[in-house]
């Protein structure tokens, strides 16, 4: 029986700073490939070795391998095309996901061929036709590649680069819900378990996001807003909860951007025991949706406030004002729900006088977290197109690093030990 294999190159750090979710991109297209009749298993490498993924792949023998990719995986995700190229000489490699998006030459010069974008139908429906016909890597010309979403193969003698999809709301309402069968859930639940007490786990309910900050990518779900519909939504949580999860992070560019939709979320979630997480904007909310909020059961919200200087925020076109956040905290904290907020120090341009600023602001708000992070030109981003392109070979090795990957005019090791005492403050409040 012809088979794909769906690799996850995230091998576990151990950083302090590491969060731990089954890769829901690999699980999404194996619940599509499920649906075709096609055989697929996923490889999550998070808790397994480069030596034991090698043999996984060698025991399954698939005809297909992808490999998602994205800033921090790149290394693993070339070292993995490299390894099945002279271990399974047969397979036909494919990569996708948030970088091959943005890079996708950089990743056909290793992989027989690239999906940039939302790949949920037409990854899936490329498996079905390559391995119902049996073509060879050198005669991909024998399928309707034109009819493939995002597909780039600029090789074997073809010149494909289609464009990317964005499936809309009645496309999305007829996927099935993704197969997070082959994810070592125990491992995963213990780690959480350990770090915070309940079990949480990923999910999406929208994609996209209308607003353009300078320093984000949005390689994959793009500009445009789309929701799930809630049913599936429910039925996805309640898979969830069936292996054995208590807790949600949504991880939603934007999900507090409905407020309608937000709602009917936060009526239907009433009396499902599950304690929930997510991202959320500073601007756009009252009392009201904040209280629902509580009360379906939102434990803890991760604002992006970037700054406490407005001249920072408007370079970072973040079209959102300090007040907003400072508002935005304290409706959440009123609510009962807790408040972690992230910062950006060191944007180009900014001076050293407004990340003071912006430490200040943090030590300031009633916060129950926080995190400082440098700039990271994202590829995809304007802050990535601003910089002059830098080496697109720098990447970060782990997640949450504070390094400059651009000659940057602060001077990092001021910046390092301002964050570090910034961080002891925060720690030592009463
Ligand atoms: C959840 C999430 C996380 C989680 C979980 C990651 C995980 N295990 O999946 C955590 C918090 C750990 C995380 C960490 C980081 N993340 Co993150 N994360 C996300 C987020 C919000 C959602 C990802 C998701 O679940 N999407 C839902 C699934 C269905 O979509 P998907 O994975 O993109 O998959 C689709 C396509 O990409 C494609 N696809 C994916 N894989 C493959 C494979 C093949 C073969 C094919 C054909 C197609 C394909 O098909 C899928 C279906 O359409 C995205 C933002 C976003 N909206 O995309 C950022 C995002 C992916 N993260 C990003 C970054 C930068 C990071 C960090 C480096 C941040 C940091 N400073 O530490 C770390 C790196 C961690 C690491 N493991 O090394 C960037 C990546 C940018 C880039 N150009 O590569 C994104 C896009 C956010 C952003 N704009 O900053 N992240
Ligand atoms: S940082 Fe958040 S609000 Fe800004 S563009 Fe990215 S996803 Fe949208």
């Amino acid at each position: 029986m012809p088979k794909v294999a769906l690799v996850f190159p995230y091998f576990r750090t151990r950083a302090l700073t590491e969060t731990l979710f089954p890769p829901l991109g690999v699980a999404t297209l194996a619940g599509q490939l499920g649906r075709l009749g096609v055989e697929a298993r996923v490889f999550d490498c998070t808790f397994s070795t480069f030596e034991q993924l090698g043999d996984d792949l060698i025991s399954y023998g698939p005809d297909i391998v992808g490999v998602s990719a994205m800033v921090s995986l790149t290394r693993n995700a070339l070292r993995i095309a490299e390894m099945v190229r002279s271990r399974l000489p047969h397979s036909l490699l494919v990569a996708g996901g948030p970088l091959p998006t943005v890079f996708p030459r950089r990743f056909a010069a290793h992989f027989d061929a690239v999906f940039r974008g939302e790949a949920d139908l037409s990854f899936p429906r490329f498996c079905a036709d390559w391995l119902g016909r049996g073509v060879a890597a050198g005669t991909m010309a024998e399928l309707p590649l034109d009819t493939y979403g995002g597909l780039f193969v600029p090789n074997h003698g073809l010149r494909i680069d289609n464009p990317t999809v964005h499936y809309g709301e009645r496309e999305l309402a007829a996927f099935p819900l993704p197969d997070r069968g082959d994810f070592d859930h125990a491992a995963y639940q213990d780690v959480w378990q350990r770090a915070t007490g309940s079990k949480v786990t990923s999910i999406i309910a929208t994609l996209g996001c209308p607003f353009g900050c300078d320093f984000c990518s949005k390689p994959i779900f793009g500009d445009v807003f789309r929701r799930r519909p809630l049913g599936a939504v429910f039925a996805e949580i309640e898979q969830i909860r069936a292996l054995g999860y208590d807790g949600l992070w949504i991880a939603d560019d934007t999900f507090t951007l409905s407020l309608p939709y937000l709602a009917r979320f936060c009526r239907g979630m009433a009396g499902r025991q599950m304690s929930w997480s997510c991202l959320s904007r500073a601007d756009g909310l009252d009392a009201a949706t904040v209280r629902a909020m509580k009360s379906a059961g939102c434990r803890r919200v991760y604002l992006g406030l970037e700054s406490g200087s407005q001249a920072t925020l408007t370079l970072m076109n973040k079209r959102v004002t300090v007040a907003d956040g400072v508002h935005a905290v304290r409706l959440y904290r009123e609510a009962g729900i807790e408040v972690a907020a992230f910062f950006i120090v060191g944007y180009p341009g900014e001076t050293a006088a407004a990340i003071e600023e912006t430490f200040a602001l943090a030590l300031a708000l009633p916060l129950d977290e926080i995190s400082f992070n440098v700039p990271y030109p994202l590829p995809g981003s304007s802050l990535f197109e601003r910089l002059g392109r830098p080496d697109e070979g720098a990447d970060w090795e782990s997640e949450n690093e504070v390094t400059f990957v651009y000659r940057s005019q602060i001077d990092e090791s001021w910046l390092r030990r301002r964050i570090g005492e910034t961080m002891a403050a925060f720690a030592g409040r009463a």
